[in-house]
């Protein structure tokens, strides 16, 4: 019989690390000695030894130096000699030089969201269920979270939220009747230099009962959340107190409010700086933060209306509000304006909000990218997003987490590099995406297929959206579920989601002329972007409607160039198909790339069969190639 396979048969990225981080460490300066140890137990007599300097004022940061013998100088706060330690085995392990000068976060905060929920259910999960929730409330392996603290921690991300942002009815329970277990949870992952942060409901005062510590008595829950009621602060103020005796250390709440259909202070009459404030100040006692979602649209819209463009709502909500927010409030900003898409441009609301504190959020999770089982490596899509935002504009990140309980952690296992490459870029977003994929492959012990990964991993985006959504169209896929083409799926829904498309146009004009979406940008942006002769083709349908004769720079029409992504996107995946045979993949790992791989072919066939379809009915345009479309 096949043994099943376990997290521990599983390593990820820590391919060359051998063992498990005993329980009874409990600081991260214990865990860097221990990961030293055991990695000179592998290697044997060569291996170099390592020389560690605490200087707690470099606190996350660190320094390495090589000595005169050939050892290694770890010098750093508590938290950076691990992460320094990190660095210099990973150097060692993929013979990299050791980084020159101190090195130290351009982010502070280096969040994992998960949208897990104590069902164990996980909300746009493509890896299984919940690694620490279950049946209501917490459930797991001790040695598989100290094996996650390990993983997050040498990707160099420092705050994991636990739950969703969709809090349900038991997820309130985090900072009520299961304090303690949460407390447990962040006691674990404590000494991995993982902070805890917690989804919140922002109504939570009207529904909370759990017994007063003091008298015993079950309180009754308010009658309002209004954001500025006496009683409401003070129930923040007192839960903060419980929750922060309980972890010291909690990064903070996180907030998704007035959002798909959640509650938040607009209920009240409130903005949602008076909401976020009010929380905050519940929080600054201990340092808290209080992070706010900007994830706000009308997700009721008639789809009649054509005035209304969904990926101007969070600018036109929060740009006046700038310079409203609490010092330790954060806006959590999806890097597009509309949500996770294929290709979207950078949020306009990233670049406006010059007196607020910004948090760039990502979403490793391939809710729009193919479920993890479709290839979608997102490095290089990362490097376009910075080099758009400039350096020195994202100071804190998030992105939502692609984890579950699967043996592999990613379901696929090169979704792993996602979550890997995330931590790095956080740490330093100016990283180059071939070299992150380089080192992953090489820590992942995938080295001997390098060249082949790298080419893979490097071009798998672009194939995905070449068989998806054309030049920026969003929203073809099957609602609710987000894998597999619908055209027409959400054009006559409430969410916000048109492609428009009739007999002679597609796409949504963004521009002055349009709903004006492109007055949000910066000059220099929007002027990119504004004449469709120069906007790149990427973009073009996602700010313009245009006939489908339009002429592109390369001479094709503008539905020609949609049949051509189709068929060449296909054909890519096809060759891709070809490449992931020929790789020598351990044992655990090929069944299931394999199979993905198989699954992924059948789903560009769909998309460019559908797509192509689709276009050429409402169109009447032939191919000029001749190639089969299905009438
Ligand atoms: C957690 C999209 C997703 C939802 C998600 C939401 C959000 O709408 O489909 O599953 O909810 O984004 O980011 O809040």
């Amino acid at each position: 019989m096949e043994k099943t396979l376990s997290w521990r048969d599983c390593p990820a990225w820590l391919s060359a690390m051998p063992g498990e981080v005993p329980a009874a460490l409990a600081s991260p300066r214990e865990i860097a000695a221990w990961e030293v140890e055991r990695f000179a137990e592998s290697r044997g007599p060569g291996a170099p030894s390592f020389r560690f300097v605490s200087d707690e004022a470099l606190g996350e940061s660190y320094l390495l130096e090589r000595n005169g013998d050939g050892a290694i100088t770890v010098r750093g706060g508590e938290t950076g000699i691990l992460y320094g330690t990190y660095e210099a085995l990973f150097d060692l392990i993929c013979g990299s030089p050791l980084p020159q000068g101190v090195q130290s976060p351009v982010c502070e905060l280096r969040m994992l969201d998960s949208w897990d929920n104590p069902d164990g259910s996980v909300e746009r999960g493509y890896a299984g269920r919940s690694l620490w929730f279950e049946g209501g409330g917490f459930s797991y392996e001790p040695d598989r979270i100290r094996q996650l603290g390990r993983m997050l921690a040498s990707a160099g991300i420092n705050v994991l939220c636990l739950n969703n942002v969709n809090v349900g009815t038991a997820a309130r329970a985090l900072i009520g009747e299961r304090l303690p277990e949460t407390a447990e949870l962040a006691r674990i992952l404590r000494p991995f230099g993982v902070r805890l942060m917690l989804s919140v409901d922002f109504s939570a005062p009207l529904f909370l009962r759990d017994p007063d510590p003091i008298s015993g008595e079950t309180r009754a829950p308010l009658t309002t959340a209004d954001p500025l009621d006496g009683d409401v602060r003070r129930w923040w103020r007192d839960r903060a107190a419980r929750v922060y005796r309980a972890i010291p250390d909690l990064a903070g709440f996180l907030v998704k409010a007035d959002s798909e259909h959640r509650p938040g202070p607009n209920t009240y009459g409130r903005s949602h700086a008076q909401g976020a404030n009010m929380l905050a100040g519940a929080l600054a006692p201990y340092r808290g933060l209080l992070v706010w979602r900007a994830f706000v649209y009308n997700c009721m819209q008639d789809w009649r209306d054509t005035a209304t463009d969904r990926p101007c709502a969070a600018y036109e909500r929060y740009r006046p509000l700038d310079g409203q927010f609490a010092d330790n409030v954060l806006l959590q900003v999806k890097n597009g304006p509309y949500d996770f898409q294929v290709r979207e441009p950078v949020s306009p609301l990233l670049l406006g909000m010059e007196r607020t504190r910004m948090a760039l959020e990502l979403q490793l999770t391939q809710e729009y990218t193919g479920h993890q089982i479709d290839l979608f490596a997102m490095p290089p899509l990362w490097r376009e997003l910075f080099d758009t935002l400039g350096k020195g504009r994202v100071r804190a990140m998030a992105a939502v987490s692609n984890l579950g309980r699967d043996a592999n952690w990613t379901g696929h296992p090169f979704a792993a590099l996602n979550l890997y490459a995330y931590g790095r870029f956080a740490w330093d977003p100016d990283r180059s995406p071939e070299e992150e994929i380089r080192r992953w492959i090489r820590l992942s012990g995938y080295g001997r297929d390098e060249e082949a990964l790298t080419e893979l991993l490097l071009g798998c985006s672009r194939t995905y959206e070449k068989y998806t959504a054309p030049l920026g169209l969003c929203w073809m896929v099957n609602p609710g579920a987000h894998y597999g083409p619908s055209p027409w799926g959400y054009e006559f829904q409430a969410w916000g989601t048109y492609n428009r498309a009739d007999r002679e146009r597609v796409g949504i004009d963004r521009t002055a002329a349009g709903t004006g979406l492109l007055s949000q940008y910066p000059p220099a942006l929007a002027a990119r972007f504004e004449d469709p002769a120069r906007c790149p083709d990427e973009y073009l349908l996602f700010f313009h409607r245009l006939p489908y004769l339009f002429r592109m720079r390369d001479g094709r029409t503008l539905i020609q160039r949609i049949y051509d992504d189709h068929f060449e996107g296909f054909e890519e995946a096809l060759r891709m198909q070809r490449t992931v045979a020929g790789l020598h993949l351990p044992g655990r790992d090929r069944a299931e790339v394999e199979e993905r791989m198989r699954k992924q072919l059948l789903n560009a066939r769909e998309w460019r069969d559908v797509v192509n379809t689709f276009f050429h009915r409402l169109s009447g345009v032939p191919d000029e190639k001749g190639r089969k479309i299905y009438d």
